[in-house]
């Protein structure tokens, strides 16, 4: 089974599937291990590894690790061209369209674009859209693009309808990594009423019960990366994993 619709699959029958972010920056690889391991457990539904900046040189070494150990479908989130892998299960293949950088628009999915086929890597394509949220992240700095302000609900219902016309599979509403505020509720339950296209929600989510409440505004997928590697108690992680999943 493709890995898309392994994620379809997991929206279907549990109301919301639950991502947890592997930054390689972050955490070695004896540490992303252990949190693989212990995500596989607690009910995870996927693990996305990325980075906005990669400094880390062992980035096909990790996800072997992981996929040495780990049954959980691996999916790359790239910060660039640098984060492919042929070891990983499929990528996001994501297009910056809050941004008006041609580079992360266009530029980088064609430079990728052939390695990703000779890889035989699966792409998913995504619609990347910064959502503006108390400070500059790095992903925005580094994109060199400016998010969409929280409180212009019509700017980002424009982006999501564009993603869904342009076919794209998911749309990611990324407040950023380590983002003050999250994605607000409020906007999640607008964009959903406009478009079919599942809506990822990622940056700054917390506890579970903000994962939940994200997930009855209309969120089909929540990512959390920061929360986890400051408490990677296998409690906490089940604790998210049941509150994303409101129909188990
Ligand atoms: C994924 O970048 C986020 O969309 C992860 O954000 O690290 O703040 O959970 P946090």
């Amino acid at each position: 089974m493709k890995v898309i619709e392994k994620l379809f699959q997991a929206k279907e029958t549990r109301g919301a599937g639950y991502f947890v972010l592997i930054d390689p920056d972050k955490q070695d690889i004896p540490r992303a291990v252990k949190m693989a391991k212990k995500c596989e457990k607690a009910d995870v539904d996927a693990l996305l590894v990325g980075g906005s900046l990669l400094f880390a040189h062992y980035f096909d070494e990790l996800i072997q690790a992981i996929k040495a150990e780990c049954a959980l479908p691996v999916i790359i989130f790239p910060g660039g061209t640098r984060q492919i892998s042929p070891f990983a299960d499929a990528i996001l293949f994501i297009s910056l369209i809050s941004g008006r950088n041609p580079n992360t628009l266009i530029g980088e999915q064609v430079t990728s674009a052939p390695i990703i086929k000779a890889m035989g890597l699966e792409a998913i394509s995504t619609a990347y859209m910064f959502i503006e949220s108390g400070n500059i992240t790095t992903a925005q700095f580094m994109s060199d693009t400016r998010p969409i302000p929280r409180e212009k609900p019509d700017i980002a219902i424009a982006h999501v309808l564009a993603a869904e016309y342009l076919g794209m599979k998911f749309a990611y509403l990324e407040a950023g990594s380590g983002a003050k505020h999250s994605v607000p509720d409020s906007l999640i339950s607008t964009l959903q009423e406009y478009v079919t296209i599942p809506l990822i929600v990622g940056g700054g989510i917390r506890t579970p019960e903000e994962a939940r409440n994200k997930v009855l505004a209309g969120a089909s997928f929540i990512v959390t990366g920061n929360v986890l590697e400051k408490n990677n108690d296998s409690e906490f992680i089940k604790a998210f994993a049941q509150a994303v999943h409101i129909k188990d």
